[in-house]
Order: C-alpha cells, then sequence, then structure tokens
C-alpha cells in the first residue's frame, strides 16, 4: 500500500513525465463506470453496423468480426470524474481495418459511435483513425467482462474515457458533428484530457 505522500509524489512524478492530466488521480484499482444496465449478449444475433458516408455499409457478425485483423496497445484511460488507470492492455480489432473494410467517403469528417441501449458518443473520424483506437474484446489476457463492456468496446486512449463506448454496436459516418448521450448534456465535444475538456461552456 502506498501512503497518501508517497501516492501524492508518485502522482507529482507522472505528471512531470507529462503522463498524467491534469486535475487527475492515479487509481490502481478499475472502477466500473456507466449508466443503466448491463446488456446481454447472444452471438448468434449481435452485429456491428456501419453506415452513413461509406462505400461500403457493413453488418459484421461475430464470427466476422474475431476473423478481422487484431492488434494489442498498451495506454492510459482518464476519466473525467478525475481518476487515470495506467497501462492497460487491450486487444481487439483496429478501428483502421473497419474504416478499410467500409470504404471511408471523403466527405466524412466526424463518428457517431453507437452502444446497445441507446449510448451513443461523436469523435472525429481522424482521430478514430488512429494506430492506437481499438474495437477491444480483451483487457489482456482476460476477455473483457461484461461490466467493462465486454463483449466489444471501443477504446480511444487520447480522448476521456466516456468516448471509449462499452458493448458496442455500431458506427454512423457523418459530415457534421454531432452530440452523443453525455455530449447533449454539457460534456465537451472532443474532451482532450491533456487540456481539460472535461465541459462546455454554457
Ligand atoms: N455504453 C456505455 N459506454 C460507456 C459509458 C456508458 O455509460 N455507457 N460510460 C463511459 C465512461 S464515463 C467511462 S469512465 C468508461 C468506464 O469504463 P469502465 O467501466 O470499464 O471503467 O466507460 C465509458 N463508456
Ligand atoms: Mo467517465
Amino acid at each position: 500500500m502506498l501512503s497518501p505522500s508517497d501516492r501524492e509524489r508518485q502522482e507529482q512524478e507522472r505528471r512531470q513525465d507529462g503522463r498524467l492530466p491534469p486535475g487527475q488521480s492515479l487509481t490502481l484499482k478499475w472502477p466500473v463506470l456507466h449508466e443503466g444496465p448491463i446488456p446481454k449478449f447472444d452471438p448468434a444475433t449481435w452485429t456491428l453496423d456501419v453506415g452513413g458516408l461509406v462505400s461500403q455499409p457493413l453488418r459484421l457478425s461475430w464470427d466476422e468480426l474475431q476473423a478481422m485483423p487484431r492488434k494489442r496497445i498498451t495506454a492510459d484511460f482518464h476519466c473525467v470524474t478525475t481518476w487515470s488507470k495506467f497501462d492497460n492492455e487491450w486487444e481487439g480489432v483496429p478501428f483502421t481495418a473497419i474504416a478499410e473494410r467500409a470504404g471511408v467517403l471523403p466527405e466524412a469528417k466526424y463518428v457517431i459511435i453507437r452502444a446497445e441501449n441507446g449510448y451513443t458518443t461523436n469523435a472525429p473520424i481522424e482521430d478514430l483513425l488512429r494506430s492506437d483506437v481499438l474495437l477491444a474484446d480483451r483487457h489482456a489476457p482476460e476477455p473483457l467482462t461484461p461490466e467493462h463492456g465486454g463483449p466489444l468496446r471501443l477504446v480511444v486512449p487520447h480522448l476521456y474515457a466516456w468516448k471509449s463506448a462499452k458493448w458496442l454496436r455500431g458506427f454512423e459516418l457523418t459530415a457534421e458533428d454531432r452530440p452523443g448521450y453525455w455530449e447533449q448534456v454539457g460534456y465537451h465535444m472532443y474532451g482532450d484530457p491533456f487540456r481539460e475538456q472535461r465541459y462546455r461552456r454554457q
């Protein structure tokens, strides 16, 4: 156990490293945070839908998704409620593989990320095309548990964690930015933790 002063010193060091964003504290546990119930997963009926400004709209089954290229990344995770969890090992399908298969049209500038129970969040497409953005089904070495978004969640390490939608079900590519679930009640449209883009000015 770290004493409070050790913890403070460690946070100071990490801040100096540029790894802990302003206003954040390190957590060693992994909190569970979401609205609503944990959805049930049936691999026989589950689909991932990709539509909007793409040349080839997709409806992928669980097995089709599993057959796609895979990748493992290590990344920090920053929740807007001020906890950060370092060194998460995520494994899954890179968003770039999905984008390539769907064929992103030049007019596509934003993505509405869709999850179970109507949860949505938005991001510029260029952010999702970063090489470390994954459709993760493992928090390695374990499969992603249902409370952490299993069977599949998006992971966007460089934005606040509300953009990392749990129970991911699809993407809609759009020309204009549209606020998602939390953005509609005042969370920032972009959400960069290093610029403390927590809430929008009202
Ligand atoms: N579908 C869905 N995804 C969601 C949320 C949610 O309410 N619903 N909450 C977000 C928030 S605010 C955070 S901090 C992370 C938390 O992920 P965790 O519970 O695995 O720590 O999930 C994000 N993804
Ligand atoms: Mo969060």
